[in-house]
């Protein structure tokens, strides 16, 4: 292959040859049918910093945390071959777990790669309110795990669970940010009520 997406295809098939030990490789793969996507793909980096994960940008170095993900724009419509070689290689890539996030009405990139990539699990994210019919709606038989639409920050959350059935420290962490949410709710519903509602508005602006 000679074009850049022949070289990307190559590289990936190149890295699943080189089975490299897990703790190297990056986890959780997160794809999206553009970078137009990436603002609302970005509540999954969210998630995942907020996780400790980081960034694995170069195969061959990962970064010192144990935890890691990648990202790439794969279109499924522009580039099916890059879509089908991403699907076909992660699990020997290493990667656990795929976010794919595409929209549009044929946002077809998240359910394609589960197919594809099957049985790896793979999260789909509607990028736009009018793409969840496209990533949800799989025949029996055909299996793809999904959150509503933009909700990319619970796709990572989805996919660290996934992950916490292998790793006690990942339950940990999930476990610690579930309760940060839970002091936040406590902390605003005592200073609504403690404060009264025009207190409490007065204090928000
Ligand atoms: C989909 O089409 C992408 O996932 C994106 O949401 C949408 C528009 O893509 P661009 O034209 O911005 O590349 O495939």
């Amino acid at each position: 292959m000679t074009d850049d997406i022949g070289a990307l295809i190559d590289e990936w098939h190149a890295q699943a040859d080189e089975d490299r030990p897990a703790a190297t490789t990056p986890e959780v793969g997160i794809i999206m049918g553009s970078d137009s996507d990436l603002d609302t793909m970005a509540g999954a980096y969210e998630a995942l910093k907020k996780l400790e994960f980081a960034e694995q940008t170069d195969y061959a170095n990962p970064p010192e945390a144990r935890f890691t993900f990648e990202s790439y724009v794969v279109s499924a419509h522009r580039t099916p071959d890059l879509m089908y070689a991403y699907g076909e290689t992660a699990a020997a890539r290493g990667l656990d777990v795929i976010i794919a996030g595409a929209g549009g009405k044929s946002a077809d990139l998240p359910n394609m790669t589960a197919s594809i990539a099957y049985p790896l699990p793979v999260i789909g994210v509607p990028v736009q309110e009018k793409s969840v019919d496209s990533v949800i709606g799989m025949p029996t038989g055909a299996p793809i795990v999904a959150v509503d639409a933009g909700k990319s920050y619970n796709a990572a959350l989805s996919a660290v669970q996934i992950l916490g059935r292998e790793h006690d420290e990942l339950v940990a962490r999930l476990d610690a940010i579930h309760d940060d949410r839970r002091a936040g709710v406590a902390e605003v519903s005592r200073a609504l009520h403690d404060r009264g509602i025009d207190g409490f508005r007065d204090r928000q602006e």
